[in-house]
């Protein structure tokens, strides 16, 4: 089974923590492989960067198809593309807020996510609503660490203080990391906050091979159906999706 993990943003640095928190989950006989996107933001904490990251991501999704990739975990946490990558690939695609979000409610019953910027913190409220999670997430809190500032000193201490608070104050019983760059961290996390703690990466690829495992895909039909094909203009015309070609190559 080959597993591709894009991250979103075109940080190499950040993109090999994926690639090794990823693997640390992979089943024996999974491939995991880690990638970037050729263009976009160098990481992705607000809206601007998250609406410019997606065609990075499609891109990383037409080439895996021409790679035979079996699924795709989008390892950002606004799970950016998401949908629109479910309608290029032919197997499943997992976003990491979704997949931690699913995990976290079945080993607790309210759990807070504990994002980087605060500015980042809508977009998580409204991926919890969206996926279902209106009444599990009963708190979004942000550690005020930027993205490419998760590995400095302090950074761990600041999450860690924000995530039991979020135990403390908010009553929440697991936590959901609110950036694929908190991975690493995760684990030394847990230990020191005394409920589960989810991070995305980790879990999306735990989904993603299962969903593989069980035969199951994105509908080929309905909303999931591939775009119509149609002219695409100016910078986006690599994107063109095309009757003769059977994914683009931007
Ligand atoms: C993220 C993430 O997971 N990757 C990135 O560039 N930004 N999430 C976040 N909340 O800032």
């Amino acid at each position: 089974m080959h597993i591709r993990v894009i991250n979103p943003n075109t940080t190499r640095a950040m993109t090999d923590l994926i690639g090794r928190s990823a693997r640390v989950v992979a089943a024996p006989g999974t491939l995991v492989d880690a990638v970037q996107p050729t263009m976009g933001p160098a990481s992705i904490e607000s809206h601007y960067e998250e609406a410019l990251a997606v065609p990075g991501v499609l891109e990383q999704v037409a080439l895996g198809e021409s790679d035979g990739v079996d699924a795709y975990v989008v390892a950002c946490f606004g799970d950016p593309g998401v949908d629109a990558a479910r309608e290029l690939a032919r197997g499943p695609v997992v976003g990491i807020a979704e997949a931690a979000m699913h995990a976290a409610t079945l080993v607790g019953r309210r759990f807070a996510v504990v994002t980087t910027l605060g500015r980042t913190r809508a977009r998580a409220r409204e991926l919890a609503d969206r996926y279902g999670f209106r009444e599990a997430c009963v708190a979004v809190r942000a550690c005020e660490v930027p993205v490419l500032a998760l590995e400095e000193p302090g950074a761990f201490l600041r999450l860690r203080d924000e995530c039991r608070r979020a135990v403390a104050q908010d009553g929440a019983d697991a936590i959901v990391l609110g950036c694929a760059g908190m991975a690493e961290l995760c684990a030394a996390i847990s230990a020191e906050v005394g409920v589960p703690v989810v991070d995305g990466v980790a879990a999306g690829v735990v989904l993603a091979q299962s969903l593989v495992a069980l035969g199951l895909r994105p509908a080929s039909g309905g909303e999931y159906a591939p775009p119509p094909p149609k002219p695409m203009l100016g910078l986006l015309a690599g994107f063109e999706i095309r009757t003769d070609v059977p994914v683009p190559v931007a």
